[in-house]
């Protein structure tokens, strides 16, 4: 057996006990971490490698071009490069810190600034600050501030809706709760299907001409809600009929009150029955009244016969209706005598021929 022989099998076994005892040493929970690098003139790529307190590092560097060293001191790493060949070192990044590595083959002008940094982070600490970031995320997670309302406004108040605007200092779902009563709110509008800082609703069903009190609500995804303070509105009322009052002193003792409307004329008196007679004042202040009613547009003698006809089915209430009529008839009975008389002057003209 040469030396040759003998130096190559000691080789073996230093190799294979190596490699136990880095397999024992491997705490349970450590990874193995793979880092492929390249040597050249004068560089390591990458020349900065970060790994984690504990971890099995196996670096397989690639020399490119002439022959280079790895020497990295702190974890007992010297190895040579040959070029053109893959080498593979081990090491366990048993201690946290920052060390260097270098090249300690001389391989040209650069040689010297051919080094890098290997980084051994303290898992630990680590740790401490992923349960603090933790905490932190938790934190911001449980949300418990309730959105607050600004901004209410109303517009377009009807007799029966109205719409309420408002906004909120977060996303968040908004409504409107309403009633007749302060503080209590049998209605709201429809809950908002998406989260939005900006809100409106409109109020329905409202009754016309009445006082409204209500509130803007709006909560965020967490469920907490916030409230705007209590306003009130009034809804629009039903327009009355416009009423103008005309009133007349006759004299002392004796007065008119006309009253009209959009549907029509009413006249209520209050006098004695002769005062109605053709010197009287008050006669001129019905017959200003008296056109309204008769309807000008239409034919004389329709409005006579419409006239005629309405007297004939109701009660006359109308004294200045009463007035036109009377014009009228004298004038159709005018007509009817006219024709009575043409038509016997023609029947005895027929008789003679
Ligand atoms: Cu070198």
């Amino acid at each position: 057996m040469s030396i040759r022989s003998i130096s190559f099998g000691a080789t073996i076994v230093a190799c294979a006990c190596a490699a136990l005892m880095v397999l024992f040493a491997i705490p349970a929970d450590a990874a193995v971490v793979e880092v492929s690098m390249t040597a050249r003139q004068w560089e390591f790529e990458p020349s900065t490698v970060t790994v984690e307190e504990g971890d099995v590092v196996t670096m397989t560097i690639l020399s490119e071009d002439v022959d280079h060293g790895f020497f990295l001191n702190a974890f007992g790493v010297d190895s040579s490069l040959r070029a053109g060949t893959t080498t593979t070192v081990s090491f366990t990044a048993d201690t946290a810190g920052t060390y260097s590595f270098s090249c300690n083959v001389f391989c040209g002008a650069g040689h010297g600034s051919m080094s890098g940094t290997l980084v051994v982070t303290d898992v630990a600490e680590e740790v401490v600050d992923e349960e603090e970031v933790d905490k932190k995320e938790e934190e911001e997670e449980i949300d418990s501030a309730a959105p607050v309302i600004s901004g209410v406004s109303i517009s377009n108040i009807q007799q029966t809706s109205a719409q309420i605007h408002f906004t909120a200092n977060e996303a968040s779902f908004g409504q409107i709760e309403y009633g007749i009563n302060p503080g209590v709110y049998v209605a709201a509008t429809p809950l908002a299907e998406n989260t939005s800082t900006s809100h409106s609703g409109v109020l329905t069903g409202l009754s016309a001409g009445t006082t409204y009190y209500y509130r803007a609500k709006a909560h965020d995804a967490t469920g907490n809600y916030g409230f705007s303070t209590e306003s009130t509105f009034a809804t629009e009322a039903i327009p009355e009929p416009e009423v103008s009052v005309i009133e007349t002193s006759v004299d002392s003792t004796e007065a008119i009150e006309i009253s009209t409307t959009d549907e029509g004329v009413s006249v209520e008196e209050e006098r004695e029955a002769d005062v109605r007679t053709e010197e009287d004042e008050n006669v001129e202040v019905v017959e200003e009244i008296a056109p309204t009613m008769a309807e000008p547009e239409e034919p004389l003698v329709t409005v006579g016969t419409d006239i005629i006809n309405e007297l004939s089915e109701t009660a006359v209430e109308d004294e200045s209706a009463l007035h036109s009529t009377g014009t009228v008839l004298a004038i159709v009975m005018g007509i009817i005598a006219l024709i009575v008389i043409v038509g016997i002057y023609v029947v005895r003209m027929n008789a003679r021929s």
